[in-house]
């Protein structure tokens, strides 16, 4: 039977989409899963994703590292926020991470029953195609979205997916096609495309410009982060 793609708008929906016989891909483009992408190329040995602040404190206990944000500002207390550049520290090689964000982590908790969830971004576009077209399973993108709300940067990310395996999938209904006409509006200038977007103008608000430039590059990493027995770890396509 052919494989299907398809593209979950807001985590709010995921009760829709049935994850069995699916490989998960989770998508917070700013910035959640191109955290975890660079933490993973960078050497960070494994991290744990969680939806609530107490279940991330409680893990540093067992000797990791405390990282997130709540609203785009780290969380009092904790060791790491929500930048990429952080998790570039040479450090933090080897070490174990206990993660919590707004949208991102969010989103993971609710794949939860899937057989195989893995972490896309724009970072590392390339390496994540080629793990689904290896993969024997339809693919669903889940957008985090902002509090239940679509966003763009997410969409575009899952039209970038769509576009990149229009050979490989069927289309499971018509949000990869909502997607995939986005992202072949906004490809050749992301930053421009998304300069109106909630959430680069949230970012700018707290002077992380930066931030966005960096997220929205393409292709840094050759890594796929994957969660396996509950620790997303970097598998390397
Ligand atoms: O919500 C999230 O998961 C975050 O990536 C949001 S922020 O970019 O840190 O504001």
């Amino acid at each position: 039977m052919a494989r299907t793609i398809d593209v979950c708008l807001s985590p709010e929906l995921m009760h829709l989409y049935p994850v069995k016989d699916h490989t998960v891909v989770i998508v917070d483009i700013l910035r959640a899963t191109s955290c975890m992408t660079t933490a993973l190329a960078h050497g960070i040995d494994g991290i744990r994703a969680f939806a609530h602040l107490e279940e991330c404190l409680a893990c540093k206990a067992d000797g990791y590292f405390t990282a997130g944000e709540r609203d785009g500002k780290k969380v009092d207390g904790f060791d790491l926020g929500n930048s990429p550049f952080e998790y570039m520290d040479a450090a933090l090689k080897g070490k174990k991470i206990a993660f919590t964000t707004t949208n991102g982590t969010q989103a993971i908790a609710r794949a939860t029953g899937a057989p195989d969830i893995v972490i896309g971004s724009f970072l590392n576009l390339t390496a994540v195609v080629k793990y689904l077209k290896a993969s024997a399973y339809s693919a669903l993108i889940v957008c985090s979205g902002w509090k239940g709300r679509v966003n763009l940067e997410d969409t575009l990310y899952a039209g970038a997916l769509v576009e990149h395996l229009k050979d490989d999938f069927e289309h499971a209904c018509d949000a990869p096609a909502l997607a995939q006409r986005l992202y072949l509006q906004g490809k050749n200038d992301l930053k421009d495309f998304l300069k109106d977007s909630s959430h680069i103008r949230r970012l700018k608000r707290l002077n992380i410009e930066k931030d966005i430039d960096f997220c929205l590059s393409q292709d840094r990493y050759d890594v796929v982060p994957v969660i396996r027995d509950g620790i997303i770890t970097a598998f390397r396509p």
